[in-house]
């Protein structure tokens, strides 16, 4: 089973990536799931995600780094056995801490299960960000299989070179892709990072 996890700080744009890969996923009829961590009792962008056609499990009230990290492999496990999508697409809480995340995987027992990481990088917010929580903000890119610089259409152009200029200081291995995910015409097709994240 493949899970491309969508990681990203707080309001990076993850919600918005998975819709736009999951409606495309769902096009081109492959089976996805989607698993959403909220910190909070309620999720909010379950309804929007459900309208993009995919079925969607969310793991709410703790985080799947610490407090729900046995709900996450229970929750796979039971994706790979009664559901077995052709691939899971799952958002950490934004506050979760990318290498616990990854430890927590290395114990599903359902094997095999392919992991790609993507990382999200908010152009608009990366210096203030970086300023005050760099330890985190390098974690989730030190995990990163490939980078998405996402609101390309709203960060201004030294805004994102910055962005890419901080992703190729602190990880030049990784491919880094630049995208407004948020618009509705498709952009950044998943199947085109797919190749990169193998
Ligand atoms: N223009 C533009 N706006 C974006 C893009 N990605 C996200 N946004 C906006 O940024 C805000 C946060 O996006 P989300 O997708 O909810 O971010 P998130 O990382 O899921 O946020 P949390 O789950 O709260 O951590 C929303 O208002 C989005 O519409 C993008 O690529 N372009
Ligand atoms: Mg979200």
């Amino acid at each position: 089973m493949r899970l491309v996890v969508i990681s990203g700080f707080l309001g990076s744009g993850k919600t918005t990536a998975m819709l736009c890969f999951a409606r495309e996923l769902t096009q081109a009829k492959r089976k996805v799931a989607l698993i959403v961590n909220e910190i909070g009792e309620i999720g909010i962008d379950n309804v929007v995600l459900q309208q993009a056609g995919a079925n969607v499990w969310e793991l709410l009230g703790g985080c799947i780094c610490c407090t729900l990290a046995g709900t996450l492999s229970t929750t796979l496990e039971m994706l790979a056995t009664e559901y077995n999508p052709d691939i899971v697409l799952m958002e950490p809480s934004g506050a979760s801490l990318p290498d616990a995340v990854k430890s927590g995987l290395r114990h599903v027992k359902q094997a095999p299960i392919e992991v790609s990481w993507l990382t999200l990088v908010d152009p608009l917010r990366l210096e203030e960000l970086v300023a005050v929580l760099e330890p985190l903000m390098e974690a989730h890119l030190r995990a990163a299989d490939a980078a998405i610089i996402t609101k390309a259409a709203v960060a201004t152009s030294e805004q994102l070179a910055a962005a890419r200029s901080w992703v190729a200081g602190l990880r030049p291995d990784v491919p880094c892709f630049c995208a407004d995910l948020a618009s509705h015409e498709p952009q950044l097709p998943l199947r085109a990072i797919l190749p990169c994240l193998s």
